[in-house]
C-alpha cells in the first residue's frame, strides 16, 4: 500500500551499534541485494523474527559486518515487512549503510513514519501513537509510566466505553425519530438520561486530570525569589550540588535568569534563580528585576526567601505583595545566624508553609525537598496511579468539545426541542471522541502529530 521506507533509528553520533530500519513490501527484496548471510541462505527461506549474521555489500565491496533482524508482516511494528540492520555505530558506517539501502530502492522515511504506518495500518490508535513520542521524550519515570499505560491502550479502551454509551443513547433516539407513529414522545427515558450524565461526569474527570498530566510531563516551574543577598543563588547551588550560579556578598549579583532542572521523586522541578528584586538605578540590574517579576507570574511554585539573620524590611514586604500567596513556600535562610524567627512569621500572615534552611551550610536542604514534594505533589499525583491521566492538549480539547455536545443535549431536552437536534449533538459527541483515537482525523492533525517525532521511529 505504501512505499518501502528506511531510516537510521539510533541517535546520530558515536555508539556501539547503529540500526537502520526498513519497512514495506520491498524490504526483503532490497535486503537480498545488499546482504549475504554467513550461511548463504536465501532471504525468503529465513524464518521470521530471527537475527542473522552476515555482510552488507555495496556492489562487490563489503561495507560492514552486521546482524540483521528479519520480521515478516503482520506481527511487526508497522504491520509491514521489516528489516533492521545492526551495523557498527558512528556517523560514517550507519550513513553508508542507509545510503546503500536507499540506492537499492527504499525511500527516506519522514519523521515518525514507522509509527504513523502502525496507526494507518490499524495496529494502534492515534492515542497510542502519540504515547510513543511521549515515552521517547519523557524525562521522568512517572511520566514515562503514564505514557506506557496509554501505549497499552488504557485511554483507547476508556474512550471506546464512553462511545458505546453514547451509541446506546443514539440508537434509541434514532428509533424514535424513524418510527414516530409508535407515539413515544418522551425525549429520553430516565435510564438513558442517567447514562449520558455519567458519561459527562467521566469526561469531566478526564479533563481535570490534564493538570496533573501537565505536571508529570512538563514539570513544576519553581522560581526562587527574594530581595538581593538573601541567598537565592546559594540555594540553587545547594539544590544542584554544584556552583552553578555566582554567589557573592554583594547585593545584586545575579542579573540574569538561571534555569536548571532537578528531579524530586520522579517529578521534574524547573528551578529558576532570579535577580533579587529591589529598586535600582543600575540599568542591567533593573532589567533583571523586571524579568524576575515577570517570572513570578508564570511560576507554578515560588520559593520566597528571607534572610533570617536580618530584620524584615520594606523590600521584603514589597516582594511579598507581588506574590500570589496560594503557591508560595516561605524559606527562612541563614538559620546558622538566625535572629528572631517569630517576628518574621507575623509579617507574612498569608504564607502557610515555612521551611528553615542554611543554603551555605547545607542545613535542611533534603528536608526542604521532602516538604516541597509533600506540599505540592502528594494530593495531586499520589492517589491517581490507577487513574487515566491525560497529558495531551489535543485530547483535552476533544473531551471538552464532547462535554459541550452532551450539555447541548440536556439543553435541548429541557427546552423541548425536536429530537433531530439531539441526534445531531449525539453525532457530534461521538465524532469528538473519535478524534482522540483517530477514527476521524484530518491530514493536518496527523502531520502535526508526527512532525514531533524523530526520524526512524
Ligand atoms: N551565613 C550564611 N550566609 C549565607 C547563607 N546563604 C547565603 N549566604 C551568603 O549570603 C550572600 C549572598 O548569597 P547569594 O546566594 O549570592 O544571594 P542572592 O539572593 O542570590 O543575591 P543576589 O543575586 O544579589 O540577589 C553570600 O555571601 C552567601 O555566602 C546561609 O545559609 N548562611
Ligand atoms: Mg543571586
Amino acid at each position: 500500500m505504501f512505499d518501502t521506507v528506511a531510516a537510521i533509528s539510533t541517535p546520530i553520533g558515536e555508539g556501539g551499534i547503529g540500526i537502520i530500519r526498513i519497512s514495506g513490501d520491498e524490504a526483503f527484496s532490497i535486503l537480498e541485494k545488499i546482504f549475504k548471510p554467513i550461511n548463504n541462505k536465501n532471504i525468503d527461506t529465513i524464518a521470521s523474527h530471527t537475527i542473522n549474521f552476515g555482510y552488507i555489500y555495496d556492489g562487490k565491496n563489503i561495507i560492514d559486518e552486521v546482524l540483521v533482524s528479519i520480521m515478516k508482516a503482520p506481527n511487526t511494528y508497522t504491520k509491514e515487512d521489516i528489516v533492521e540492520i545492526n551495523c557498527h555505530g558512528g556517523f560514517v558506517i550507519t550513513n553508508k549503510v542507509l545510503e546503500i539501502v536507499l540506492k537499492n530502492g527504499a525511500k527516506f522515511a519522514t519523521q515518525g513514519e514507522f509509527t504513523k504506518r502502525a496507526f494507518m495500518n490499524g495496529r494502534i490508535d492515534l492515542s497510542q501513537a502519540e504515547s510513543v513520542i511521549e515515552i521517547i521524550k519523557g524525562k521522568t519515570e512517572q511520566s514515562v509510566e503514564n505514557s506506557l499505560k496509554q501505549l497499552r491502550g488504557d485511554l483507547k479502551e476508556k474512550i471506546s466505553i464512553l462511545k458505546q454509551n453514547i451509541i446506546d443513547v443514539a440508537s434509541h433516539v434514532n428509533v424514535v425519530i424513524d418510527y414516530p407513529e409508535e407515539g413515544i414522545d418522551e425525549p429520553l427515558p430516565k435510564e438513558l438520561e442517567e447514562k449520558l450524565l455519567s458519561v459527562k461526569e467521566e469526561i469531566t474527570v478526564l479533563i481535570n486530570s490534564y493538570d496533573k498530566g501537565k505536571v508529570l510531563k512538563n514539570g513544576i516551574k519553581t522560581s526562587i525569589v527574594g530581595k538581593p543577598n538573601v541567598g537565592k543563588s546559594s540555594l540553587l547551588n545547594a539544590l544542584l550540588k554544584e556552583e552553578r550560579s555566582i554567589v557573592t556578598h554583594i547585593p545584586g549579583t545575579t542579573r540574569d535568569i538561571i534555569e536548571e532542572v532537578i528531579n524530586i521523586k520522579g517529578i521534574p522541578f524547573i528551578l529558576i534563580d532570579t535577580a533579587g528584586i529591589r529598586k535600582t538605578d543600575d540599568i542591567v540590574e533593573n532589567i533583571g528585576v523586571l524579568k524576575s517579576k515577570e517570572i513570578i507570574n508564570k511560576s507554578d511554585l515560588i520559593l520566597f526567601i528571607i534572610d533570617s539573620s536580618k530584620d524584615i524590611d520594606n523590600e521584603d514586604i514589597e516582594i511579598y505583595s507581588y506574590l500570589d500567596k496560594e503557591n508560595v513556600i516561605g524559606i527562612l535562610n541563614k538559620i546558622d545566624i538566625i535572629k528572631d524567627e517569630n517576628k518574621i512569621y507575623e509579617r507574612f500572615p498569608n504564607i502557610k508553609n515555612w521551611i528553615k534552611i542554611s543554603a551555605k551550610q547545607n542545613i535542611g536542604i533534603d528536608e526542604m525537598l521532602d516538604e516541597i514534594y509533600n506540599i505540592i505533589i502528594r494530593d495531586e499525583i499520589q492517589n491517581s496511579s490507577k487513574d487515566i491521566i491525560i497529558t495531551n492538549v489535543r485530547h483535552k480539547v476533544s473531551l471538552e468539545n464532547t462535554k459541550k455536545s452532551i450539555e447541548n443535549i440536556f439543553n435541548t431536552i429541557n427546552l423541548n426541542f425536536p429530537l433531530d437536534l439531539i441526534s445531531v449533538d449525539l453525532k457530534e459527541a461521538m465524532d469528538n471522541l473519535s478524534e482522540i483515537t483517530g477514527e476521524i482525523t484530518s491530514e493536518d492533525i496527523l502531520d502535526n502529530i508526527f512532525k514531533n517525532f524523530c526520524v526512524g521511529k
